[in-house]
């Protein structure tokens, strides 16, 4: 139990004694100068675990996810990826700004895109129109409340762009967490993309950084591009070494997570007023509607006075559209946290 339940995001986790004192121990040196043993460790894991020839430490996973589309691509290319993927709508146009390349949005079902949709998209050979230089895939889906793809998926896709000789990246900020969900490892996703960022400063509770892994042809670019983007870190193994202790104690529990959220989300489908199918909850991501009962269209005041309730009750939660709230599980919510904020929600929806 604790004092504040911060639902918002897996991204507030804070790092483990354990990852405090092996910042501390840690070896260091100058990692522009690829002389930090320790973020070269922690490279070579986050590769291994991935199953690709090398890692890449980058501050985040914006960062992470920049540096593999302008690695792949060249300007005045297309980038085709979900509607909903946290490329297109939080990375703050990156990819257009630094890598000149133009974004192909397409509207799916459950965050991934079909090999048909990919194969629609793909552009032909024409002088008028942008060739397509790369496919994205987002894997678990933050916006589409964690939902996962199961390696066949990313193989189905990958094969119809690599068919026409588009490179695949998959934002596997999550990929740990649909590892452990669907009971794979983490390298049976990654194996069809030719590139995948993944996070350590999420579930894994690490205070800083993600890894991009994939061929050392594709990382040594992107090598290049981190340091254009002002990513080289220098003594960065003092934050190399508690993504090592991420990457190394915390995937397992990563199925605490999933099962707390499941709660959360059983609980939620309970209350008048909240909405969400529990059986959808595949991870730590519940994404939840609220509609007032008796209340004609969207209840935007009801979302937001739910979202200042809950905050007045030391439950945190955040609203991502106007009639849509989430929540995330993670390594600093426990069962009775869980049952604190269904009690918050019972509360406050109970007066609708
Ligand atoms: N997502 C954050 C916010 O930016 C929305 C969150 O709280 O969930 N890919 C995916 C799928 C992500 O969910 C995120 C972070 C990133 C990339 C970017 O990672 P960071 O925050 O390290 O730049």
């Amino acid at each position: 139990m604790h004092d504040i339940v911060d639902l918002r995001s897996d991204t507030l986790t804070l790092p483990t004694p354990e990852m405090r004192e092996a910042m501390a121990r840690a070896e260091v040196g100058d990692d522009v100068w690829e002389e930090d043993p320790t973020v070269k460790r922690l490279e070579a894991i986050a590769a291994e675990r991935l199953g690709k020839a090398a890692g890449l430490f980058v501050a985040s996973g914006t960062m992470g996810n920049l540096v593999s589309v302008v690695s792949h691509t060249r300007a005045g290319q297309e980038v085709v990826l979900d509607l909903d993927s946290h490329i297109f709508n939080y990375e703050v146009a990156g990819a257009a700004v630094i890598g000149g390349v133009q974004t192909r949005p397409v509207k799916t079902a459950r965050g991934f895109l079909t090999p048909e949709q990919v194969r629609e998209a793909l552009r032909p050979a024409n002088i008028h129109i942008p060739p397509t230089g790369l496919v994205c895939i987002e894997n678990t889906h933050n916006r589409h409340g964690g939902t996962c793809c199961t390696p066949e998926e990313v193989g189905a896709v990958a094969a119809v762009a690599h068919d026409a000789g588009v490179p695949v990246h998959l934002d596997g900020a999550r990929i740990f967490n649909a590892a452990v969900a669907l009971r794979r490892p983490a390298s049976d996703f990654a194996r069809h993309a030719d590139s995948v960022t993944f996070c350590l400063s999420k579930g894994l509770g690490a205070p800083v950084g993600s890894v991009v892994c994939a061929s050392r042809e594709l990382v040594a670019r992107a090598r290049r591009v981190r340091k254009m983007v002002g990513g080289g870190m220098r003594q960065a193994g003092v934050l190399a070494a508690a993504g090592i202790v991420a990457l190394e104690r915390m995937v397992d529990r990563l199925a605490e997570d999933h099962a707390n959220a499941r709660r959360l989300a059983e609980g939620v489908a309970r209350l008048p007023g909240l909405a969400v199918d529990p059986v959808t909850v595949q991870t730590n991501i519940v994404i939840f509607g609220v509609q007032r009962p008796g209340e004609v269209g969207a209840s935007q005041a009801a979302t937001s006075e739910l979202v200042a309730q809950c905050a007045a009750r030391k439950v945190k939660i955040h609203a991502i559209g106007p009639t849509s709230i989430r929540c995330v599980t993670h390594k600093d919510i426990d069962a009775e946290d869980v049952e604190r904020a269904l009690e918050a929600f019972g509360e406050i929806t109970s007066r609708w």
